[in-house]
C-alpha cells in the first residue's frame, strides 16, 4: 500500500462510518499520488494500489450480490461459447444499494476523482457491475466508453474497483489512446458489432475502433488484488480478450465520475444508459443537474446530494 493511500485509509478508520442521509463530512484531507496524476493526464490509465480497505472490498462485494441476484432491467448476461459461467453487467442500480451509496458517499472514491481529474468538483454519473465467471471467455472488445454516454467534455474519469483478485491482461489499456482525438462507435459487448445510427444529424464521425495489436500498440494491464483500482479516461481505448481463468468470478464496481466541462450531448444511437437528466438541456453543463450528486474537494463532502 503506498504511504498516501495509507493516510486516507487511517483518516477513515478513526472515523467510521457517517450517517446516511445525506452528505459526509468525512474526506481524507491528504490524498497524493505523487507522479501517477500526470501518468493520468498522459497515459488514460493508471493502477492504484490498495487504495481501498477490506470495508470498502466487503461492502461492495455485498452490494454486487444484491446487484446479481436482483438485476435490473438493464442488464444483461452473456453466455460464453464454451457454455462455461456467464459475463454479466448491470448499472444504475445505486439508488437500490445501500452499500453503492455508502461506497459512493464515504469511501476514498470521490477523492479519487477529484484528485485524478484535478478539480475542485466532480459529479457522480453511474456505478456499473461487472461479473465474469470463472472460465468464461466472453471478450470485452476494444472500445472506448465516452461515444456509450450521451456526454461530451475532456475532464472524466471511471474507477474500476475489483473485489476479487485479478489477472494479468484482463483490463488492457492502449496508452495515451485518449488523446488520439478520435471518436469511436459503441460495440456490443455481446456481438462486437457497432451500434447502428438511428438519427443522425450530429456533426461528429464516429469511426469503427481499428484493429489492435501489440505491434502497433502499446499496451497496458495490471495483475489486481481487492482494494486496488485503475483510474481511466472515458476516451481510453480498452478491452480484454482474456477467459478468466480462474476458480472465482471476477467481480467489479466501476464509478463514473464528471468534471466541470461535462455537458449533456446528443448521439446518433440510443445511448448506455439511455437515461438523461430531464432538468438541463442539451450543451447544458451536468453540474448543474440535480441527477447527480456534486462533491466538493475543497468542503471534503457532497455539496449537492443524494436524492
Ligand atoms: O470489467 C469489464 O469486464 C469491462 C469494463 C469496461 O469496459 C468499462 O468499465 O468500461
Amino acid at each position: 500500500m503506498s504511504f498516501s493511500c495509507y493516510k486516507v485509509l487511517l483518516f477513515r478508520n478513526i472515523f467510521g462510518k457517517t450517517k446516511f442521509p445525506r452528505f459526509s463530512v468525512v474526506s481524507p484531507r491528504y490524498l497524493s499520488f505523487g507522479n501517477q496524476v500526470e501518468q493520468y493526464a498522459k497515459d488514460g490509465a493508471v493502477c492504484l494500489r490498495g487504495c481501498f480497505s477490506q470495508r470498502w472490498v466487503d461492502t461492495v462485494k455485498r452490494g454486487i450480490q444484491k446487484v446479481f441476484d436482483n438485476p435490473s432491467k438493464y442488464s444483461e448476461k452473456i453466455p460464453s461459447d464454451s457454455g462455461k459461467g456467464v459475463y454479466f453487467n448491470d448499472y444504475l442500480q445505486w439508488r437500490n444499494i445501500e452499500e453503492f451509496q455508502e461506497y459512493i458517499r464515504d469511501s476514498p472514491a470521490p477523492e479519487i476523482a477529484t484528485t485524478f481529474l484535478q478539480e475542485e468538483e466532480v459529479a457522480f454519473y453511474h456505478e456499473h457491475v461487472f461479473i465474469k465467471e470463472s472460465f468464461n471467455e466472453s471478450a470485452t472488445p476494444w472500445h472506448h466508453d465516452q461515444s456509450y454516454y450521451p456526454i461530451d467534455g475532456w475532464q472524466n474519469c471511471s474507477i474500476w474497483m475489483p473485489v476479487t483478485p485479478v489477472e494479468a491482461k484482463t483490463m488492457q489499456f492502449i496508452k495515451g489512446s485518449h488523446k488520439w482525438g478520435k471518436w469511436f462507435a459503441p460495440r456490443y459487448f455481446e456481438t462486437a458489432e457497432n451500434y447502428n445510427i438511428e438519427k443522425d444529424g450530429t456533426e461528429r464521425h464516429y469511426e469503427t475502433v481499428p484493429e489492435i495489436n501489440e505491434e502497433q500498440h502499446e499496451i497496458v494491464s495490471w495483475q489486481m488484488e481487492p482494494g486496488d483500482c485503475l483510474v481511466f479516461h472515458m476516451r481510453a481505448v480498452h478491452g480484454s480478450y482474456t477467459t478468466n481463468t480462474s476458480s472465482t468470478s471476477r467481480q467489479t464496481l466501476v464509478t463514473r465520475w464528471l468534471g466541470s466541462d461535462a455537458t449533456l450531448a446528443r448521439r446518433p444511437w440510443k445511448t448506455s444508459p439511455p437515461v438523461k437528466p430531464s432538468d438541463i438541456t442539451f450543451g447544458g453543463l451536468v453540474k448543474n443537474s440535480q441527477d447527480f450528486p456534486v462533491y466538493s474537494r475543497v468542503s471534503k463532502r457532497y455539496v449537492d446530494g443524494f436524492q
